[in-house]
């Protein structure tokens, strides 16, 4: 188990690890306080590593000789303290996002519609788009193609979740095409259908004052060259997957590169394919490179 699903427990489980009943940990909870469950939409109590080492001290405490109200009241009192530098308040922060993601991926895995919209909702009130997308979304879509490599997670599940948040990635990009600001053309090479990743980058890069004109997954690349030609965008970006895509393209890449800035972007895209074919190569994550793109009013032959 990794280490993000093994932060968020349900109650059996957490029980199993420490050999405390259900009952007793419930107790606990009410009476002391001693665990703070965040909870699905769907209704479970999800526990935290910081709930489990909680009850580890307590059941120390306890072993010691002291009453369980002393014992909790001093498995509390030795919390960890933040490290020097960072705020509680971010602290408490960041271990919402890493709890909210924990219950993401369990609402995910449970397709549990309702609870996944839930916990997306909440997490879209409390942190930035940018962090959503980087810090939950994309490193969630990263394991979930490990996971279905090695059998733990079957096509129709993959399929599920990652439909669920296309659409809620869908919904951002909404009004995306509006302002004045440089205009992006986003597609993928024929043959690629992972468009998620390029999805995240045209939001964030719409924040940053950006126009964008979607042309999204498997697109003939003597249509995305008509598509440039006609609006003049000034940057193209084409990203996929495997670098297969690309093959056989170069003189299309190259005569696109020609018609507009173009970037290259996703594990597909090597240097040696961008630079062949006089073009850019996007690096970082998808929205990282897009916060690194000029802003709306630079020049944007900057953005290569
Ligand atoms: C969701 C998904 C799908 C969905 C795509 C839905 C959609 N609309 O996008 C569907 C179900 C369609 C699908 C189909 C397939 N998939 Co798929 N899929 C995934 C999954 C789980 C998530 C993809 C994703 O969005 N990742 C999030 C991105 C951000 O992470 P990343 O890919 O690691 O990208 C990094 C960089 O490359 C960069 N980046 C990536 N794209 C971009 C774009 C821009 C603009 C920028 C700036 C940066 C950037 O950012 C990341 C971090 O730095 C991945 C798992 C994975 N590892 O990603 C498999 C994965 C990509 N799929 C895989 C496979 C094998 C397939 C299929 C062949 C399965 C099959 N047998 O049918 C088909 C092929 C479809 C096709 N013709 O394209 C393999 C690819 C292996 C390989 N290298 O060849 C993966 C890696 C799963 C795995 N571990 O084996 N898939």
């Amino acid at each position: 188990m990794d280490a993000r699903r093994a932060s968020v427990l349900r109650i059996g489980e957490l029980s199993r690890r420490l050999g405390v009943s259900d009952h007793v940990l419930r107790a606990w909870e009410r009476r002391y306080g001693l665990l703070r469950p965040v909870r699905s939409a769907g209704g479970f109590r999800l526990y935290s590593a910081a709930d489990e080492s909680r009850v580890r001290r307590m059941q120390a405490y306890l072993a010691r000789g002291l009453s369980a109200a002393e014992a909790a009241r001093a498995a509390m009192d030795e919390e960890p303290e933040p490290r020097a530098g960072v705020s509680t308040e971010t602290v408490e922060r960041r271990g919402g996002l890493a709890d909210a993601a924990g219950v993401l991926a369990q609402t995910l895995d449970d397709m549990d519609e309702p609870g996944a919209q839930a916990v997306l909702d909440r997490l879209l009130a409390d942190f930035t788009v940018e962090t959503v997308l980087r810090e939950v979304v994309l490193p969630y879509l990263h394991e979930l193609g490990e996971r279905w490599e090695r059998g733990e997670v079957n096509v129709a599940e993959e399929h599920f979740a990652s439909n669920l948040l296309r659409g809620r990635l869908a919904n951002l990009a909404r009004g995306w095409g509006q302002g004045h600001g440089p205009l992006a053309v986003l597609a993928c090479p024929p043959g690629e259908l992972h468009d998620l990743p390029l999805l995240a980058f045209g939001i964030v890069l719409h924040r940053n004052g950006w126009r964008i004109s979607y042309v999204g997954a498997n697109t003939p690349l003597e249509d995305i060259a008509r598509t440039a030609a006609d609006l003049r965008p000034d940057l193209v970006v084409l990203a996929a997957v495997t670098p297969e895509r690309f093959e056989g393209l170069d003189a299309h890449v190259s005569r696109l590169a020609r018609i507009a800035p173009l970037a290259l972007a996703g594990a597909g895209a090597t240097p040696t394919m961008a630079q062949a074919n006089g073009a850019g190569l996007l690096t970082g994550d998808p929205v990282t490179s897009a916060e690194q793109m000029p802003p709306a009013g630079q020049h944007t032959q900057d953005a290569r």
